[in-house]
């Protein structure tokens, strides 16, 4: 019998031969911790280059697989994992108690095309979008579904918190069609191939690291299996096992990075529209944020502050003087955030043109022309941010918006997305080694602008950068923070935001938020309340609205609405504190700061399809009101001790109440035992504001044990952090005193450190 299993070992690696499955590639499943193992394959045809766009730092195989062969079948285990490999190459995967997290599973008919070709014909003659691109695949991996296995994860696409019984698509798209929670088109404009399985008895992750388009299926196709596709490169993903949630999500940030420290102002609330078009406009906004006493820190510049669209440049009629606009609005306390989109005008005598022409910086069409397309500045050309040389470019064209005193960019259109639709396959971008195809590309062409940014805005400025992305990849965390995209005004979309927001959390992006009252189409009061009060805890804290809609600043609304903005955007700020220990509990950690519950009540059945509340950190629950005209909602508060944020009320959890919310309520409850640290009324994250902090305490109902809270302090603006220039306060509260607040520093290293510090009991 001809052997057509053969196996080479090392002791980190198991590669496999098996020319009947796998004709052109072998497999390799690598040990990579205990608890990572990446499973690839390397074609044997293609010049193969491993690498990867979202895992910068080599990773070091210190883990050593045990090997055991039992007849055809191989057993490789690492210190909590046991993987036993099959001939037909089928993997099944147990912890090291013996139990089966997950399995391979044998695929039966799932693969016929649900549609004949003269099906989809005559539905496309109708006018039904038919979606067939999933017919021609590289490789396919379908598991087993274990019980009640529930998947959370794969970034800001649309529906609900657990993706069971959905099917996505990876491919960054910029669909201007209001998202729906279960459209034809199963893609939005983040690539985050990253999903948590989880289910009574364990807990795992996959990290599907190819960046060509790609089809998840979470027993929609079949209840019985979850699969991913992909389309073209090598079959390479990562199985992350973990002993909770938190745990996964750890692994999976030890792989692709964590969120550095922001600058404490960009959690701060930022007014934005497309788009305030004059100086004097952006003045009289920010007045009227001190005329109504609401805080806010930053004002958002969108795309018509350049001249004629193209980017790094300004409107002499408009905004013929941004350095001094930044000056003046400095005295307010606000700083400015521009918009730059990814496409350069193509127009001679233009510097971007003329330097990306010389110097071939463009992407250009399979026969070496520089591929053109339209977006906002008409005739436009796209940068290959692949290569290092185009990145440090752009990098350096940031100082044009730094030296005027701009504190951030928001990256937008960068799917990339084009006035006529997807840009062609084959537009080749330019490598640091080779040139890539756009089908391998697209999906982290918004990563590679986000890390580029990050760059231009860490030389030039020297501040910790500040970036807002559209498109991302995994990995995109440790560049750029990041908004869903083009929502709507419109009550289904608040209440996505919630999903979103948490999914987003647990696929290794902390900072993220929504537009605020909702881009497109009219806010309505009641929903304009209602989003800030569902959104008061988002780390990225921005109202914007589109061109065509009603103006969305709170004071173009009626009193009530401003005065529930006003209360709303000033519990964010009193809570900043807190958010920015979350930040630095997240650059250690990778964990999120908005959080499903299930990912604290891992054990609690009631929470795997929570969609309508979240907690921040551990500490803090939100219930908001996202039904227009709801004045109550059920509210589950998982066991323990919970107080009434708004009345004091001490609540026994394990349960759901009915919970009263009237227009200006948000339903918010503190689990007993929370300290945390807050701000007094202010007006910015200014330098003057944060110098004072009050300890919240929030006993459980009998005061037995002893509570403590550790408190990070630093400048909140550049890297003197990473030299130790920080504060780690522990503050404790004993039943002994029970009043007493006792404050230690268990790091030292700030000299600028609070005037005062008190506290509250709650
Ligand atoms: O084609 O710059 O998502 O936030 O205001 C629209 C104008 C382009 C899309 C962004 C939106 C922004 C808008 N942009």
């Amino acid at each position: 019998m001809k052997k057509i299993f053969t196996k080479h070992n090392t002791s980190s690696t198991v590669t496999i031969n098996n020319r009947k499955i796998l004709p052109d590639a072998v497999l390799k499943i690598d040990a990579i911790t205990d608890d990572i193992i990446r499973i690839h394959t390397i074609s044997k045809k293609n010049d193969y280059e491993d690498y990867s766009f979202a895992i910068e730092q080599p990773l070091e195989n210190n883990t050593v697989f045990s090997i055991k062969e039992n007849g055809s079948i191989i057993t490789a285990s690492t210190g909590s994992l046991t993987i036993r490999i099959k001939q037909s190459l089928q993997l099944d995967i147990y912890s090291a108690d013996g139990t089966l997290i997950c399995s391979d599973y044998q695929a039966y008919d799932e693969d016929k095309p649900t549609l004949s070709k003269a099906e989809a014909d005559q539905l496309a003659k109708e006018g039904h979008t038919v979606d067939t691109s999933v017919s021609s695949f590289k490789y396919k991996i379908t598991k087993k579904i274990i019980d009640d296995e529930a998947f959370y994860g794969l970034g800001d696409k649309t529906g609900f918190l657990n993706k069971r019984g959905y099917d996505y698509i990876m491919w960054n798209s910029d669909n201007p069609e209001p998202h729906v929670e279960n459209p034809i088109f199963r893609a939005l404009y983040k690539s985050i191939p990253f999903f948590i399985v989880h289910r009574s008895d364990c807990v795992y992750g996959i990290f599907v690291d190819n960046t060509y388009k790609s089809f998840f299926d979470f027993g929609c196709s079949n209840p019985e299996s979850y699969s991913f596709t992909i389309t073209n490169g090598e079959l390479n993903y990562y199985f992350i096992y973990g002993r909770s949630i938190k745990e996964v999500i750890n692994n999976y940030t030890f792989l692709t990075g964590r969120s550095p420290l922001p600058q404490i102002w960009t959690l701060g609330y930022h007014q934005s529209r497309w788009s305030y078009s004059s100086e004097a406009e952006v003045m009289e906004i920010a007045q009227n944020f001190e005329k109504y006493n609401i805080p806010c820190d930053a004002i958002h510049l969108d795309i018509d502050y350049m001249d004629n669209f193209k980017v790094f440049t300004n409107n002499n009629n408009t905004f013929p003087d941004l350095k001094g606009l930044s000056k003046k609005l400095k005295k307010l306390g606000i700083k400015l955030v521009t918009i730059i989109d990814p496409g350069v005008k193509a127009e001679d005598g233009y510097h971007m043109y003329d330097e990306g022409i010389n110097n071939k910086y463009f992407a250009k069409t399979t026969d070496n022309m520089v591929y053109h397309n339209t977006v906002w500045p008409g005739d436009a050309v796209f940068p290959s941010f692949t290569s290092a040389k185009v990145r440090s470019w752009w990098a350096g064209k940031t100082d044009f918006l730094v030296k005027y005193g701009i504190r951030g960019i928001w990256n937008d259109m960068n799917e990339p997305a084009s006035f006529n639709g997807p840009l062609p396959d084959d537009v080749v971008f330019s490598g640091d080694n080779r040139n890539y195809f756009h089908e391998e590309v697209h999906n982290v062409y918004g990563h590679l602008m986000a890390k580029a940014t990050y760059k231009g805005l860490k030389q030039n400025d020297g501040k910790r950068p500040f970036v807002i992305t559209r498109a991302c990849y995994s990995g995109s965390q440790k560049y750029t923070t990041a908004w869903t995209g083009d929502n709507q005004s419109i009550w289904s979309h608040l209440k996505l935001a919630i999903p979103q927001l948490l999914n987003l959390g647990m696929s290794g992006m902390p900072f993220v938020g929504t537009d605020i009252g909702g881009f497109g189409s009219n806010a309505t009061p009641e929903l304009l309340s209602r989003w800030i009060e569902a959104c008061c805890f988002s780390p990225l804290f921005r109202n914007h609205s589109a061109k065509m809609t009603r103006r969305q600043e709170p004071w173009t609304f009626d009193r009530q609405t401003i005065s529930i903005y006003r209360k709303y955007v000033k519990l964010h700020y009193k809570f900043i504190p807190y958010i920015y220990d979350l930040c630095y509990e997240e650059s250690l950690t990778g964990l999120p700061i908005l959080r499903p519950l299930i990912m604290e009540y891992e054990d609690d059945i009631n929470v795997i399809n929570c969609n309508d509340e979240y907690l921040v950190g551990n500490s803090i629950l939100v219930a908001p009101i996202t039904e227009q005209g709801a004045v109550v909602r059920s509210v589950y508060l998982p066991v323990g001790t919970w107080i009434d944020y708004h009345t004091g009320h001490r609540i026994k959890g394990g349960r759901y109440i009915l919970c009263e919310a009237p227009i200006d309520i948000c339903p918010i409850f503190i689990r007993g035992g929370s300290i945390l640290p807050t701000y007094p009324d202010i007006n910015n994250l200014d330098k003057k504001s944060t110098k004072k902090l009050i300890i919240e305490f929030y006993p459980e109902e009998q005061f037995d044990n002893s509570c403590y809270y550790l408190h990070y302090q630093d400048n909140g603006i550049d890297f003197a952090y990473k030299n130790g220039e920080y504060n780690l306060y522990k503050f404790s509260f004993s039943p002994k005193r029970p009043n007493g607040l006792k404050i230690s520093m268990v790091k030292n290293g700030y000299p600028a450190t609070y005037n005062s510090i008190t506290a509250v009991i709650k």
